[in-house]
């Protein structure tokens, strides 16, 4: 044995050298993989990609043009020339480029960001243009055309063109100062503090793949935040950041720590009518502007969850985000002020809070203030309905807030693809201010609370990359389907085989809602362990932060199971538009968000409601064991690492989703005392099992 221990390791190497398949993947190049061509697609491909061209430089253009000829040389096999020749790709706007200046292209109504890409012939020379108002729009044309080529569509008769329907599309990093990320399930924050203002090649792959997906801002640091990132050693790095950005069309946008006047500025008070703490920011600001010219403002958390704000000192919101904003104003920027708000009082119905708090101060924030709204009324929960202040508050900017990274959705370990449930919120009647508004109707700008990590995957999982794409894709087009986006993802990032897009695509589409059905069905909410936010515990119940625990949430006993909020409970559906909330009071789907029912009611299938409960944990469950058996089948169709990555995710995800549902059913019979409906199996364990294990008080958790 020790003496074949050498040769066995020799052999190891000669097969990591010269074995294995073409390309060893390791997940970091995210969707952006350009890998080779199949035969019949390359003999359309070649003679339309056989050269970039560009009349003049910019950081921007160039990297452009260096992103196509990476693509192009990478799945074409030729390195593109610089000069025009028949199927030339000319890249520019009018104003920098004297050939398309001459093309007197439409481009009126593409706005700053928007592109046309277009076969045109230029000198007898057929070309295919990407052209745009400015060089940022060149670059988001340039990667719709790589994207086009990587999902393998025809470069023929191409006539497009795009222009993101929101203003501002911008990911939220949770990333704190030491390195570590709040909510965060992929590693370490990517930002090294530490090492800034060196600047890595990742910082510039970030940029990259944000781009390639229209994402123009990027709030580096925790909405919790740490006042230290506003001090001189900080806005260094903050700004070596931001010029690495910029060519890509990113603005950095830092939190503001309410209190920071205090904190890092040696005043005695943070009061936002103070002269000397309006004098303060306003230095501040002035200073950041010096660092960073195209600085896109501050994001803000304030007297929510113990954070400092304006009502510390008996001010309202609209005071302390004025204040800020008038910082702002001279230099362009932005104040995003979060509208996640509630108390822990047990009396009152947190779901109320935000909008009871915000909504009568429409029209009272500066024109550069965006009031920044959870999609939903909670936080983040597998499925809540819509935020009624969407569409409430017609004379404020207003951005919805999203979370990428899967704090209730199973971390990075369970596979919920969650472009069907942003496209549901975004397509969500409001009904106000007009009759046909749909949320995105109401909304200036969307916000993505990041996935991103050290991990050199990205985003913890390769399937919760998915996520990150689909946030930029719906927030450039919140029209836009979920399955396309999928579809477009999934033959990026696997392959564009049918024998794997059409299970994948599948995979992703039924991934939420099975994650609906084993952890909160119809309409339940907030029902895991509160500190960690993973696994079951609906019988936590602890008298001093009631608004925190599932009890709160559920109200089970003997009797019934759901949340009144109708009239004869806290009435929160009439903080929707009277047009919505028969639709929403009807709908299965928030049964027990709006309504507390007998454990008897019978749903709309004739089932008792707890049979349908429990026949809904089943079909989750199922679902990922299918979920899990598409996948194995699909093994060869998909690199050996990721193949095992992504199996290992999906095993794991099965066993918890099993600990969802027999947790779940264990603690709703210890409630009602009921038998299960035939066919069902009783849970593994009794209910304590449960409970100790939530409590981490025996080994092996799921
Ligand atoms: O969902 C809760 C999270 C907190 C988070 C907070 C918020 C950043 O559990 O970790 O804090 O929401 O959105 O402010």
């Amino acid at each position: 044995m020790l003496r074949l221990l050498p040769i066995a390791q020799i052999v190891c190497a000669i097969v990591l050298i010269c074995g294995g398949p073409a390309y060893a993947e390791d997940s970091y190049d995210l969707w952006l993989r350009y890998r080779p061509v199949e035969a019949a697609r390359l003999q359309q491909y070649r003679p339309q990609a056989t050269a970039v061209v560009q009349q003049s430089h910019s950081r921007t253009l160039d990297a452009a043009a260096a992103e196509l000829r990476r693509g192009i040389v990478a799945m074409v096999g030729v390195a593109p020339a610089v000069g025009l020749r028949d199927g030339a790709i000319l890249i520019g706007t009018p104003g920098n480029s004297r050939v398309i200046a001459a093309l007197k292209l439409p481009l009126a109504e593409l706005g700053l960001e928007g592109y046309l890409i277009r076969n045109s012939r230029v000198a007898g020379h057929p070309v295919t243009v990407v052209a745009a108002n400015s060089d940022i729009g060149v670059l988001y044309g340039s990667f719709a055309l790589l994207r086009r080529m990587q999902i393998r569509q025809p470069l023929a008769a191409l006539n497009i063109s795009d222009t993101p329907r929101l203003k501002l599309r911008m990911l939220n990093h949770w990333d704190n100062l030491d390195g570590s990320v709040e909510r965060g399930y992929a590693g370490k924050s990517l930002w090294n503090w530490a090492t800034l203002t060196r600047i890595d090649q990742r910082y510039i792959d970030y940029a990259r793949a944000n781009a390639s997906i229209g994402i123009n801002g990027t709030a580096l640091t925790n909405v919790n935040a740490n006042a230290q990132v506003l001090t001189d050693a900080y806005l260094r790095k903050a700004a070596a950041l931001a010029n690495a950005f910029r060519p890509y069309g990113i603005r950095v946008y830092l939190t503001a720590r309410f209190s920071a006047p205090q904190e890092i500025g040696g005043l005695t008070s943070s009061d936002p009518t103070q002269p000397a703490v309006r004098a303060w920011w306003k230095a501040k600001a002035d200073e950041i502007y010096r660092l960073i010219p195209d600085f896109g403002g501050f994001l803000v958390k304030a007297n929510s969850e113990g954070q400092p704000g304006p009502q510390n000192y008996g001010r309202s919101h609209a005071d302390g985000a004025n204040m800020l904003a008038d910082t702002l104003a001279p230099h362009g920027g932005v104040v995003l002020w979060r509208a996640f708000v509630y108390s822990l009082d047990r009396n009152q119905d947190r779901i109320r809070a935000a909008y009871d708090e915000f909504v009568p101060f429409d029209g009272k924030f500066r024109r550069n203030v965006i009031l920044q709204v959870k999609n939903g009324p909670l936080d983040f929960q597998p499925r809540e309905p819509f935020s009624p202040i969407f569409g409430a508050m017609p004379n404020t900017r207003l951005a919805l807030e999203a979370q990428i990274t899967k704090e209730y959705l199973g971390f990075s370990t369970h596979l919920a693809y969650l472009g069907p449930l942003w496209s549901e919120v975004l397509r969500s009647r409001t009904a106000r201010p007009r009759p046909t508004s749909e949320v995105a109707d109401t909304i200036s700008a969307m916000a993505g609370v990041a996935n991103t990590g050290t991990d050199r995957n990205w985003s913890g999982s390769d399937f919760d990359q998915a996520n990150w794409y689909a946030f930029g894709r719906l927030a450039w087009n919140p029209d836009a389907d979920p399955r396309t986006v999928a579809e477009e993802w999934a033959r990026q990032t696997w392959s564009n085989d049918p024998r794997l897009v059409s299970p994948v695509v599948a995979m992703m589409m039924r991934s939420r809602q099975a994650v609906v059905n084993y952890m909160t069905p119809l309409g339940l909410a907030h029902l895991m362990g509160t500190n960690h936010h993973h696994g079951p515990a609906p019988w936590v119940s602890d008298q001093s932060t009631p608004a925190w625990n599932p009890t709160y949430y559920h109200r089970s006993d003997a009797n019934g199971i759901g949340f009144d909020r109708t009239a004869t409970g806290s009435n929160a559906i009439v903080q929707y538009a009277p047009q919505v909330r028969s639709r929403l009071l009807a709908s299965e789907d928030y049964l027990l968000w709006f309504h507390h029912l007998p454990w008897s009611y019978r749903v709309r299938s004739g089932q008792s409601l707890w049979n349908a409960m429990v026949e809904r944990y089943d079909a989750g469950v199922a679902d990922v064991r299918e979920m899990n058996a598409q996948w194995i089948a699909l093994r060869p169709f998909v690199d050996p690492e990721r193949h095992a990555a992504v199996a290992a995710k999906l095993a794991k995800q099965l066993d918890e989703a099993i600990w969802w549902r027999d947790a779940s059913i264990a603690y709703w019979q210890s409630v009602n005392q009921l038998p299960l409906p035939k066919g069902h199996s009783a849970p593994a364990h009794p209910l304590g099992y449960y409970q100790a294990l939530q409590s981490e008080k025996l080994p092996g958790a799921p």
